[in-house]
């Protein structure tokens, strides 16, 4: 099975994308396995209000493990199952906290595994200077390194709030010929093109 990675830095809304996109594909009943940086792998069933609830973060460093959900996307005449895979955020810096220096470590090591990698950037603070989620350096090399394969697109996040639009014009500069996919998770806007995107890549 392929293995799909929502990365960026945190913040960005990895999180609500993952399960407001499994939610849009006909999702209710989310089995959501963790795989936490220590080893420790389980399994949690959510319906999706208790997912955003329990899952979502009002602050950074929400997600400290792999959290994957199995998706059956259709494809031709059949369906192709996909492993779809939430990320600890990544930051710019050492962070002071162990355990968050582990989480980032483990996306890391996810990122050279993944089959195909869709980058999620908060479109509204691409140049809000010292905001968790403002476009960073990470960002360039996230690009940089998932460029090489085909299965890589960014996500050009939170497109609901008024600063983005600014914010997608920047990231079109800074990444030119890149697939840039401008979406709202919180209101599931962009995700047809998503959609048709991923099953391209199965
Ligand atoms: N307006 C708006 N807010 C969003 C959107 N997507 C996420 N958010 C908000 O952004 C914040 C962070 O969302 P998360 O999904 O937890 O972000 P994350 O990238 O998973 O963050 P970490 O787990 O810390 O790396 C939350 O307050 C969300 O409600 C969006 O499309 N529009
Ligand atoms: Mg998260």
């Amino acid at each position: 099975m392929k293995e799909c990675l929502i990365v960026g830095k945190t913040h960005a809304g990895k999180t609500m994308f993952a399960l407001n996109f499994a939610h849009y594909l006909g999702i209710t009943k989310l089995d959501i396995t963790f795989r936490c940086p220590s080893g420790l792998v389980e399994s949690k069933t959510y319906s999706i209000t208790t997912a955003r609830r329990e899952l979502v973060g009002p602050a950074p460093h929400t997600t400290r493990a792999l959290q994957s959900i199995v998706l059956d996307l259709p494809v031709g005449k059949g369906s192709k199952r996909c492993l779809f895979t939430d990320t600890s955020g990544l930051i710019d810096h050492i962070h002071a906290d162990v355990e968050i220096r582990r989480a980032i470590a483990q996306t890391l090591g996810a990122i050279r595994e993944a089959d195909l990698i869709l980058h999620l950037v908060d479109a509204a603070a691409v140049g809000l200077q010292g905001a968790p989620s403002a476009l960073g350096e990470v960002d360039y090399q996230v690009a940089q390194f998932a460029q090489m394969r085909t299965g890589y697109a960014i996500l050009a996040n939170k497109m609901d709030l008024s600063e983005a639009p600014a914010g997608l014009a920047k990231l079109r500069q800074e990444f030119p010929g890149h697939n840039i996919i401008p979406i709202s998770a919180l209101y599931k806007r962009g995700f047809r093109e998503v959609k048709a995107f991923v099953q391209r890549c199965l």
